[in-house]
């Protein structure tokens, strides 16, 4: 049903205000030259802005010679032992154990005695043992064991965000398994290479009118939320792009946005929609004034364990474009901002009393609303790293509430700015080795 309202309030994407440049992900330009359009209710402003990187060390020195290169140390003499194999050791395959095996195959390897060249052949299990049993040069029959493409992603040394945070130091506790992540923004490129298969295209709620299951997709109106989501959920080792900061999370698109432009109410919406569908996070890098209807979706997300994480909002034109922001400024939301790979406050990020936690935000590489990636710069950009560290927690502590999750962030924050909490990076930067070390229980 949609319901008329007598008033509108207009939210818009609390992210773009820096940098907008698709670039190939494998080879980050020295020099970045950014083109960047802004969009407001009245007004439309594009500015170009120049960014340059440090330069990498220069080469002492291209001259030479790899041939005078020698061992650092001998290697050992290898020991004849029951593990070695020689010329004369007898053959000794376990025919009777493999013959127990549930393997449809196994694979059979004889080695040329002249040459040394294995002649290896997959065959059917009873056709192998029949070999095996038959010949006497057989030096092994296996049954087959996986390989698995390890082709990593070629633009992952560029995410200085995901090194900043610590992601990889708890992949071996977590990736965000078990743990369910909304995304609440444009939509978002289903079909993209890096993500394709890794996101459920969730509902579409615009200007009050909610299309089911389906309509989370980005139509191209903006690449927002596809970026958003690829900081938290790219695929990772696929040979491809980037990497998530969640990558094992389910992951759900929610549409509210038409272009950069919304309604709260909507946002307010698709809050109540993230709930009922189950997820553990909500990802809202978007930003406008404040509803009542707003305050009652995140009061019923609170009341659920659902932990909102909000950008906290960006300057443009050195003005805060809200100010202050909504959701980020209401209490039950962790409040996110920005800060650079140097850990100094990201120019662009509001000054306020509301916020939690900074992340990283400036230039952050992720998936495009096309087939490519780009740099994009906001707390947008901060906020699905925070986004994606809360999936982790609530994989391992699945019935965590806001309350212990904004605990557990801002103890572990590691200070950056003026000393202690300050309004411009909260309680500092998020800390994934210093969260899971402090609250580690053996
Ligand atoms: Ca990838
Ligand atoms: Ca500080």
């Amino acid at each position: 049903m949609r319901i008329p309202w007598s008033k509108s309030t207009t939210v818009i994407i609390a992210a773009v205000v820096m940098s907008a440049a698709a670039c190939a992900p494998s080879s980050p330009p020295a020099t970045t030259t950014a083109t960047t359009t802004t969009t407001t209710t009245t007004t439309t402003t594009t500015t170009t802005t120049t960014t340059t990187t440090v330069p990498p060390s220069a080469l002492v020195s291209c001259s030479v010679d790899f041939t005078t290169a020698t061992s650092a140390t001998a290697a050992p003499a290898a020991a004849n032992d029951d593990d070695t194999r020689t010329d004369d050791d007898t053959q000794t395959l376990d025919l009777a154990d493999l013959a127990e095996s549930d393997a449809q195959t196994l694979t059979l390897t004889r080695v040329d005695p002249d040459t040394g060249r294995p002649d290896i052949h997959t065959l059917d299990a009873d056709v192998a043992l029949a070999f095996a049993a038959a010949l006497d040069d057989v030096v092994a029959l296996e049954e087959p064991v996986p390989a698995q493409l390890l082709a990593g992603d070629p633009g992952r040394h560029l995410l200085w965000g995901l090194d900043a945070v610590g992601f990889d130091d708890i992949d071996h506790c977590t990736s965000g398994q078990g743990a369910h992540v909304a995304v609440i923004d444009t939509g978002v490129n289903i079909d993209h290479e890096d993500l394709e298969g890794a996101v459920n295209a969730g509902p579409s709620i615009i200007d009050g009118v909610a299309t089911p299951g389906g309509g989370g997709v980005d139509d191209n109106s903006g690449s927002h939320g596809t970026h958003v989501t690829g900081t938290i959920a790219a695929i990772v080792d696929n040979g491809v792009g980037v990497a998530g900061a969640a990558p094992a999370a389910e992951v759900t698109s929610i549409r509210t946005f038409e272009g950069d432009q919304g309604q709260m109410d909507d946002v307010a919406k698709a809050i109540v929609e993230a709930v009922d569908v189950g997820a553990d996070v909500v990802n809202l890098s978007v930003g406008g004034g404040q509803t009542t209807s707003l305050t009652a979706a995140v009061e019923y997300a609170a009341a659920n364990d659902v932990v909102l994480v909000a950008a906290a909002g960006n300057l443009k034109d050195g003005e805060p474009v809200c100010d202050p922001c909504y959701p980020a400024a209401l209490p039950d939301v962790i409040s996110v901002a920005s800060h650079t790979k140097s850990f100094t406050h990201s120019n662009f990020s509001v000054t306020t009393d509301h916020l939690d936690v900074a992340a990283p935000g400036s230039s952050i590489l992720s998936t495009s609303g096309t087939s490519t990636y780009h740099y994009l710069s906001g707390t947008s950009m901060a906020a699905p790293h925070v986004t994606a560290l809360v999936a982790r927690m609530k994989s391992v502590n699945p019935s965590l509430g806001i309350d212990h999750v904004r605990a557990a962030l801002t103890s572990t924050a590691y200070d950056i700015d003026e000393p202690g909490y300050d309004h411009r990076t909260g309680h500092g930067a998020v800390d994934a080795v210093e969260l899971w070390n402090r609250y580690r229980t053996h």
